[in-house]
């Protein structure tokens, strides 16, 4: 019988598991909509108007034009003008009549709106064509509202 021989069976410990706790925590991206008055408009937007961080601006209609700030952001219209297209309308005039506060011709018919028959019309049905020869101002095509079929000054 021979001795047995004792195996030297390292068993190793099982390597501590000592995951360094780097820094995980990630610093907050605050800055995409810092809002410190809490009144849902981003600090950014009111810093470029000029209107308060402190109080809350939501509710605020500092232009006047029947739009408080938190509907200007929304429809992108500024805060302290009260035409921010300056057609003649006010920015909330233009909502409440379907036109587009940040176009001064809406239907692209080269009348403005302030004196557009029918804004939202090319044609104002007086049997007078809107599309006279009257200087047509601005052309920029990157106008989103070119939903409009009917403004098409297509031969008849
Ligand atoms: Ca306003
Ligand atoms: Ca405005
Ligand atoms: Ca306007
Ligand atoms: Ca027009």
């Amino acid at each position: 019988m021979r001795p047995a021989k004792i195996a030297v069976t390292a068993v190793l410990a099982l390597a501590a598991l000592a995951l360094p706790a780097s820094a995980t925590a990630k610093s907050h991206g605050t800055r995409a909509k810092l809002d410190r008055n809490r009144d849902s408009l981003p600090d950014k937007w009111e810093k470029r108007y000029g209107l308060s961080l402190k109080v809350k601006q939501a509710k605020k209609d500092q232009d006047r034009d029947g739009l408080n700030n938190r509907q200007e952001y929304k429809a992108g219209t500024n805060p302290r003008r009260a035409d921010t297209d300056g057609d003649g309308l006010k920015d909330g005039d233009e909502l409440k009549e379907g036109l587009n506060p940040l176009s001064d011709d809406t239907d692209d018919d080269g009348f403005s709106d302030g004196e557009d028959a029918d804004p939202t019309t090319a044609d104002d049905g007086s049997g007078d064509d809107d599309l006279s020869d009257e200087d047509v101002g601005d052309d920029d095509s990157g106008d989103d509202l070119s939903d409009d079929p009917a403004d098409d000054p297509a031969d008849e």
